[in-house]
Parts: C-alpha cells; structure tokens; sequence
C-alpha cells in the first residue's frame, strides 16, 4: 500500500488519541505498540473484507487447516513489512521520537504450540496467503500458551505463559458467529418417512465463541483468517442462589468448568494417555470450525453434495481427526443425507498429515470415555468401523482376524484417532521423503496395502519471508544487492547465489555479517545470562524441544569429551567453540529434564574453568520460541540436527538454520536427507546410523550398550563422569540418563553413535579453520536453502491433495 510519511503521522496520532485519550508524551510503549497495532488492523480490514468478498462471488473452493497449535510468534513486524510499508513507519515514528524496534519487542509470541507442528501450521497459513491460496486455519485460543521456561539452579521451572494479558490487538472476537457445542447426554432414536434418525438430549451446551485473526500474504492483497475458538458459558450467568448466600465459589463453578475447555494448551512429548479435558478441547474446535464452514457453504446455495467442490478440510495430525465422524453426523443427522453419500462428500473432503511415529504421539481414547462425552459421535464411529472391518472382508477379502483387529478403528475398549484419520481422508502425507517411506513400509503398511495412493509425500517447508527476511536483514540486504528481491516471491531464485562461490569479496561480506550477528547474540547472552562468549569462537547450536530421540545428551557428552581433553592438554590445538542450547521440556518427561539440568551442570563446570582459556563455553538459552529463534539462528555456524535416523519426521529448524548460513551437522534423518540432496554431499556433515540398522538392531535385538560402553575409554570416561562427583550434584543426580543408556540399553543409540559424531565434529572444527571453504559451505546452504520454502510446499498441497486454485495469478513460481 502507499503511505507517505505524513500520512502516517496523522494517522499514528489519531490511533494515539482514540485508543489512549492521552497525549502521546504520556503514553507507555505498551501504549504505543497497541495504538500502532490497531491502526495497522484498520489498514488490512479493507483489503480483508474484500478478500472474503471475492471468494463468496466466485464460490471458489477454500482450504481450512485444523489444527490444535499455531505457532505464530509476533505479527506487527511481519504485517509492516506485508503491506509494504516498515520504512515508512519507522521513519515516521523516528519523526515522533520512537523506536520501531521497541514497540514490536513489547509484542507478546503468540505461542500456542509446543513445537515443529504448531510452527509448520504457523508457516503454512502464511504461504497460503501469500501465494494466494484461499486457506484458513481453525484452532483453538488458549488462554495460557505453552508454559513459560525458566532455567533456576539448573532446573527447567514452567510458568504460565499469560499471553493475554496486555489484549491481543491482532484479532476480532465475533459472538454473532459463536456456535454451540454439545457433550454428554444421550442419544434417542425415532423414525421419520421410513428413515431411522438420531437425536442427542440432555447434553450440556457450550458456546465456542471465534476470535480472527488476520493472515496477511506478502504485497498481494490477500488476507486470510486465521480463527480460533473460545469457550464460553451458554448463558453468561452465575448462579444468584449461591451468591446471595455468599457462596461465591460455587456460584461462578460452572462458568468456570466451561471456560477450562480453552484455558490450557497440552504441553505433548509425554502424552498422557486419557485425559478428559483433551478430548474435550478436540472435539470443541472440530465441531465449532465444522459448523461454521457450513454456514459458510450454506451462503452460496448449492445442494450438500457440492460441499466438496467447495470446501477442503485438512487436519494437522490426529488431533481434529473428530473431524470425520462430526462431519458424518451432521451430513446425516441433520442434513439429511444417506449414509454413502456423505461418507463420500466427507472423505472427499478430508486430508490427513501425520508428524511424527512417536508411539507416545498416537492417540487413543477409551472407548468408555468417548460414549459418555460424545454419545452420538461415538456411534458414527462405530459404524465408521463396522463398514470398515466389512470391507476389509468382504472387499479386500482379508481372512486373518489378528490383522482385521489390529486394523480396527476400535479394538480392545479403545478408539485409535490414526486409523480413524487414515480411513476417514482421501490423502494422507507424510513430512519428508523417508517419513513417508516409513509410514508406506513400516508403520502404517497394512494402510498402505489397501489404500497404495492415499499415501504422499509433502516435505515440510518454512516461512522464509519470517526466516530470512525478518530475522537476518543484514542477509537479505547483501542478497538483495547481489541478486536483486526476486527471491523474496520466488526463493528458488537464491541459487543465483552459486556464482559468488569463488568470489572472495562477496565471501568476507557474508563473513562480516555472520560475525555482527554473533557479535549481537553474544551481548544478548551476556545480558541476560552474563557468561561470556567468544564471537569468534564456532557458535554451535541444538535448539528444538527436549526429547531423548533428538540426543541432546549426546551433544553435551561430547562437550564433556572436549572438556576432557582440554583439561589433559590446555594448549591443545582446537578451534574455540560455543555449543549453544534451547528448547522446552515436557514438564512430565522427566529424563528430558535431566537433559537439561545436565547440560547447565556442565555448562556451569565449563564456563568457570580459567585453565581452558575461554576455549570452550556452554549457554542454554531459556524459553525458547518463535522470537528466540530469531535471535539464534541468524547467528549460527553449526546446525546441530542429530536424531536417531528413523524418528525425526522432517524437522524444520533444520531448514532455518542452513537458510541464514550454518553448516548442517546430521544424521541421515527426516529432510536431512533432502538437504543433503540439495547442497551436496560436500557442504554438510553426516554421520551415524542409518534407519536400516536402527530398525535392523531392533529387530534383531542385537545391540548391546555396555559392550560399545566398555570398548571405548572416552566415552566410558564421559558416562562415568555423570555419577561420579565430578559434577557439582549429588551423585545420583544423572542416574536416571545414565540407566537409560545402559541399563535399558541406549533406546536412541547415542552410544552407539558417539564415536562418528565425535568424528564427524573434528572435521567441522577442520572446515571452519579454513576460512574461505567454511564460507563457501556457508554460501551454498544459504543458496540452495529456496527449495525449503513454505510457499513451494503449500503450492504441492494446493494440487495435489486439496485440488484448490490459486486466486490471484500476482505471482509464479
Ligand atoms: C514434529 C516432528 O517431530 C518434526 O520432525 C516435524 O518437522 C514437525 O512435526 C512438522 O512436521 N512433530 C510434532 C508433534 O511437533 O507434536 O508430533
């Protein structure tokens, strides 16, 4: 849009006085920001309302991604630079003696995800806009985000994440949209003109109350909604018997049993197995954004059997797999439809992503449980299941009743949400090219045998406008003077950066700026955590969510082993290095929060050492999110992504970090391997298991930890050293990781890999010293790193699974 200087000043003091009724002297930064944040909303409710408009003219077939988390972080810095006008606000806030840079810290991360999936949905709303897709997302507005994590004595310590406490300027709450929800009760049956029908009574009724927010694509007038529901009491009353009796407690009870339902975002990677109020959650948001696309569908008037003409509904993992069976119901119960038919419009409609073959990540429910809160959905999945099972036998012609158990949608007592995804979607994607594989041939091959073309592959992607452009501008400027803004639509375009390879002017440029960005995250490291780090030392960084699988301690064991041999040689010849840490633990996962303790403990040791000469440092950043990660990884040199081959599905922080420049040192695991493909073997660092001998160990359980422990002097060194007083703990402190790589056998082998990682971090130390290979590796991850773009990935979900057009023809990939 064009906004000249002037007009944004009069415009800013206007917003100042209508949302402040104070002078702007008098005003606060908090002030500032949500006067600047409104303003900026008035701005897109045009360009929003238009957007909404031309779709319903033209009917055009729509996307809504279900999710139970986005990870969407701040959105004024990205809104400024979408509409094209950042220069023009911070000059014109310069002008009135304010930083831009200080109003959008004020903004709080809207965190309400625990990690990759959350953020990859985040991502993916912004290419849909911004590749003019017509796609929404659906979730849920938590009240408290994931928790807020601080580090005391070591420990990780949560806290409420109390993200609303200052207002959300962002979004819009609509109750004339608001929806009603039902649970418990139970279902009568009666007959209408020969037709058996269902009706659920005595349910208590919630209000799911949507709050949009608006999804900007970058410069092309689209405006998406990103909507999430809140629970509210049906009648907003309390219960004036109680009050006047001064009860106050019990008179705000039920008001209060409501509003629970959005209060709190499960923190995941321990999943507890059964709990109410989750299922709660899913079924709240499902039906809520169910009924509200068909209100939505209703306003073009077509027969219900267009409703997958029009309408896609993808569903983030399993967590709004409701969204099958709520479909079904109301198709049927209350459209009207015959039973085939609407399985058709509702499979047509469907798609499915799986994340991760975690086992602890599979829902289940008790099928108990399910009946009692959902009674008449429950019964559409038993029938879901009992067309299923016939099928199997009668058109597949399966015999083998073990196999038709194990396939069930219900078996045992308990609902399995995948089975029920998988049968219930037209597509079903996997997260990178050896996810998917896993899922055809291993985990969900008996699927794969009967439905060989659901099955896909979508390699995740991220948000690289977010990734590059917000997060790294010194980067962008020195690409944008290099090869033109091309990329900034169309990512691929980095490649032209090959041809600087050999060009040694460009080289120390791109040197000069990873050294500032250091330089910047040392001082914050400083500041917030005063230990000092050497920007000149190899920024090494882990930062992803704690979890055995994605062997943070294999990295601080091998900290450890460099340790020891600096404290054997203090003048041995190695290359400075600072291993940099974050993430967030599953408050109930308890050895990964030995995880963390240990790598502060050591840390602590280290980086009061004097006699290793500042050779060697340990940070662990607290509470990592959307907005730390944009601190870090512009500042990276190393790109730790080292999980056991086979269990990380893609990984997308692996593609942040190569995009601003690091050097990725992985195992061949998740998109690893398509990094691998697009830079060359030559500019990343591999080692480790491949998935076949992880599989292969397990299955001939011929893996023995203690002898691979006992074989080798460092490592052995290194594991003894948890337990015995060399750390500043008592010394039963670490037991707990130490048995699980001994005594139950190193589930994730990290002894086992130990040796090649510490092989393969040598030749990192090597390549960094030669400065000039360093920043060619260096150059040809940034380079080859378009491919990773959100924007290519949406335009494969776009056509191959949702079949939806794009509605703008602005852009070309
Ligand atoms: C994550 C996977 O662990 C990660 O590999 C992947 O990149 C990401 O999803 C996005 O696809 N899974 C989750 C989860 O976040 O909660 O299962």
């Amino acid at each position: 849009m064009k906004l000249t200087e002037e007009n944004f000043k009069i415009d800013y003091m206007a917003a100042i006085h209508a949302t402040t009724a104070r002078q702007l002297e008098d005003t606060s930064s908090l002030e500032r920001y949500n006067a600047l944040g409104q303003m900026i909303k008035d701005y897109i409710g045009s360009l929003w309302a238009n957007t909404n408009a031309s779709y319903r003219a033209d009917g055009v077939k729509q996307v809504y991604y279900f999710s139970m988390e986005f990870l969407t972080g701040k959105f004024l810095e990205n809104n400024l630079h979408y509409l094209g006008i950042y220069d023009v606000t911070r000059k014109g806030l310069r002008a009135l003696n304010i930083d831009l840079e200080d109003l959008i810290e004020v903004e709080m991360d809207q965190g309400l995800g625990n990690g990759g999936l959350g953020r990859l949905a985040a991502c993916f709303l912004d290419a849909m806009s911004s590749i003019s897709i017509p796609g929404h997302g659906c979730g849920i507005r938590y009240k408290n985000g994931l928790f807020e994590q601080k580090i005391i004595d070591g420990n990780q310590v949560e806290f409420p994440d109390r993200w609303l406490v200052n207002n959300n300027v962002w979004e819009y709450k609509r109750p004339n949209k608001a929806v009603e929800i039902r649970f418990n009760g139970h279902v009568e049956t009666y007959m209408e003109e020969d037709r058996l029908c269902f009706k659920h009574v005595g349910y208590d009724a919630v209000r799911a109350v949507p709050y949009d927010t608006p999804i900007l694509g970058y410069e092309n007038n689209t405006v998406n909604t990103l909507r999430l529901w809140s629970a509210e009491e049906i009648e907003d009353i309390f219960d004036f018997e109680y009050f006047s009796k001064g009860n106050y407690l019990s008179a705000f009870e039920k008001k209060h049993s409501v509003e629970i339902i959005t209060q709190i975002l499960y923190p995941n990677d321990a999943y507890d197995e059964g709990k109410l109020l989750r299922l709660k959650q899913e079924y709240f948001f499902v039906s809520a954004g169910i009924q509200s696309i068909i209100t939505t569908f209703k306003k073009l008037n077509l027969p219900m059997t267009e409703f997958s003409d029009r309408v896609a509904i993808h569903i983030n993992d399993t967590h709004p797999a409701l969204a099958v069976p709520e479909l079904m119901r109301i198709l049927v119960d209350e459209e009207r439809l015959d039973w085939d038919t609407a399985w058709r419009i509702t499979t047509n409609c469907i798609s499915y992503t799986n994340h991760t073959i975690m086992a602890e990540a599979l829902e289940k429910w008790p099928l108990y449980m399910m009946k009692d809160l959902l009674p008449r959905v429950t019964m559409v999945i038993e029938e879901i299941n009992r067309r299923f099972i016939d099928t199997l036998k009668n058109i597949h012609q399966y015999t083998d009743e073990n196999k038709i158990h194990q396939m069930a949608i219900i078996n045992d007592g308990i609902v399995k949400m995948a089975h029920l995804a998988i049968v219930g979607s037209h597509s079903i994607n996997g997260v990178a090219e050896l996810h998917t594989e896993i899922l055809k041939t291993r985990e969900l091959k008996d699927f794969h045998n009967i439905y060989p073309t659901k099955f896909n592959n979508k390699t995740n992607g991220i948000m690289h406008r977010h990734w590059l452009l917000n997060a790294n501008p010194r980067l962008t400027d020195l690409i944008e003077d290099t090869i033109g803004d091309g990329f900034k639509k169309n990512p691929i375009v980095l490649r032209d950066l090959l041809k600087y390879r050999e060009d040694k002017a460009f080289l120390d440029k791109l040197y000069e700026i990873k050294h500032q960005n250091k330089e910047d995250l040392a001082k914050f490291i400083k500041d917030k955590l005063d230990i000092s780090v050497d920007p000149y030392s190899i920024f090494d960084m882990q930062a992803k969510r704690i979890h055995e699988y994605k062997r943070q301690h294999m990295n601080i064991l091998h900290v450890m082993h460099l340790y020891n041999q600096l404290k054997e040689n203090p003048n041995l010849d190695m290359p400075p290095r600072t291993f940099i840490f974050a993430g967030k633990s599953a408050p109930s996962y308890y050895v990964a929060k030995q995880i963390i303790k240990l790598i502060n403990t050591v840390g602590h040791v280290i980086n009061n050492d004097k006699t290793i000469k500042n050779k060697l440092k340990v940070v662990f950043l607290p509470n990592y999110g959307v907005s730390l990660a944009g601190r870090m990884i512009p500042a990276a040199d190393v790109s730790e992504q080292i999980s056991t081959a086979s269990k990380e599905a893609s990984g997308t922080g692996n593609m942040k970090f190569m995009m601003n420049g690091a050097v990725t040192l992985a195992t061949l695991d998740g998109a690893n391997i398509e990094i691998r493909k697009e830079v060359g073997e030559n500019n990343i660092v591999i080692f480790g298991l491949r998935d076949k001998d992880v599989y292969d160990y397990y299955k001939n359980g011929n893996y023995n930890a203690f002898e691979v422990y006992n074989a080798d002097p460092a490592l052995k060194k290194v594991i003894d050293q948890l337990i015995n007083s060399f750390l500043p703990v008592p010394k039963d402190e670490f037991i707990p990781i130490v048995d699980r790589l001994l005594r139950f056998n190193d589930e994730y082998f990290v002894l086992k890999d130990f040796e090649d990682y510490r092989d393969a971090q040598e030749r990192i130390g090597l390549y960094y010293r030669n400065k000039p290979h360093w920043m060619k590796m260096s150059l040809t991850n940034i380079a080859c790193s378009g491919a990773f773009s959100a924007d290519y990935t949406i335009d494969k979900y776009a056509s191959g699974i949702w079949h939806v057009n794009r509605k703008s023809l602005d852009f070309k990939l």
